[in-house]
């Protein structure tokens, strides 16, 4: 068997022999085993490929569409200060959508095909991000709450079993880190306000307190990928450990800012060590994962037609690239050294 992959796209089980695939897939246990990185010419198992695919997109999908309800405030921000540290927060998360799109394309996939698949709903992105943003206090609470909700999963990722997804993770943590700390700072000058700006920081966290809750998915027992993605090593904690996980760092936050969760039955368990929190509106998280969310329609057509609006600009850079290939090509090593230009 030729284990060597010489094509740029990665291994799967697709065409191959049986017994080639139970040795392909002893050699694949034994690299999560020893807590060795999947690369993408590694030989996987086709479920593992369409797992990553899923959940690199998903991701990818949820950076680009999370520009959306704060970029609604750059126009807003209340200090030229403000609007300078939103509009690098909004590009940092552009930035973290392309990292995505670029280690999903590791997978066999196209930037084209990812597109299309969110563009046509065959592909999900965070329920979060289909709420909207009311008022400035909100983007105290997004960076607060939803960057805290993010990297809380993310950090877990940095450790996960694919390694270009694991790789781009440790940039992306570094810089949700600096993004849940300027929303928290958002909100402790609200909370050092007025009474009417504490009024709005209160209303921020009663709103983004529960849809930050189910955003880290749906209660274990009912995780339809958990237990496999687990056991694949993508996830390291499960969707009820980094809630709890979440829910017991920022309830302290919390209380140093003053504001009350909107939680009747919220309480320190001092046996278990962590804070008991209400049930989760689960229907409201699939309503709106399904689709039907307050800003879902929305979300979705802005997302469309920036890319229609930016076909103008794929085709100029493809158009330029092509005619400068043509040109280098005709260029001679020496003629380039001396600044010369094509015959
Ligand atoms: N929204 O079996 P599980 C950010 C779906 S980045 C929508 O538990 P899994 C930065 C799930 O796809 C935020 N759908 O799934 C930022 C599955 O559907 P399927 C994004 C959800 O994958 C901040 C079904 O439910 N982060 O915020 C959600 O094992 C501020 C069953 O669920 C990531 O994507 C949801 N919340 O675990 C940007 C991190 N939860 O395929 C701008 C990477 C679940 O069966 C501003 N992703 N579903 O039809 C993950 O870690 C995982 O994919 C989970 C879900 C934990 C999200």
């Amino acid at each position: 068997m030729n284990r060597e992959n010489t094509t740029s796209v990665p291994q799967s089980d697709v065409g191959l022999s049986p017994s080639d695939v139970t040795e392909f897939e002893a050699e694949f246990d034994a690299r999560l085993a020893t807590d060795r990185k999947v690369e993408p010419r590694d030989w996987m198992p086709e479920k593992y490929r369409k797992t990553m695919i899923r959940q690199i997109a998903q991701h990818a999908h949820s950076e680009i569409i999370g520009q959306q309800p704060e970029g609604n405030w750059i126009s807003r921000a209340p200090t030229l200060k403000r609007k300078a540290i939103l509009m690098a927060k909004v590009q940092d998360e552009a930035g973290h959508g392309l990292y995505l799109y670029s280690a999903a394309e590791t997978l066999g996939v196209s930037r084209d095909e990812l597109m299309d698949m969110l563009h046509t709903g065959r592909q999900k992105y965070s329920s979060i991000f289909n709420y909207p943003t009311l008022s400035w206090a909100d983007m105290g609470a997004v960076g607060w709450l939803v960057d805290g909700a993010a990297i809380t999963n993310q950090v877990m990722l940095t450790r996960t079993s694919y390694g270009p997804y694991a790789r781009a993770m440790i940039r992306i943590c570094k810089e949700e880190s600096f993004h849940q700390r300027q929303g928290y700072e958002i909100m402790l000058t609200l909370c050092n306000g007025t009474e009417a700006q504490q009024a709005m920081a209160q209303d921020s966290l009663d709103r983004w307190w529960w849809p930050s809750l189910a955003m880290f998915g749906p209660p274990d027992a009912e995780s339809t990928h958990t237990a496999q993605s687990v056991a694949w090593k993508i996830k390291r904690e499960t969707n009820d450990e980094l809630r709890q996980k979440f829910v017991d760092m920022t309830v302290p936050q919390a209380e140093l800012l003053g504001l009350t969760i909107p939680d009747p039955d919220l309480m320190w368990d001092e046996e278990a060590g962590h804070y008991r929190f209400g049930q989760i509106d689960w229907d409201d998280f699939w309503q709106v994962v399904k689709g039907d969310g307050p800003c879902n329609r929305e979300r979705i057509a802005h997302k469309v037609k920036a890319w229609d609006d930016g076909a103008w600009v794929r085709e100029a850079a493809l158009s330029h690239a092509a005619r400068t290939a043509g040109v280098t090509s005709r260029v001679s090593p020496e003629a380039k050294l001396a600044g010369g230009s094509a015959a």
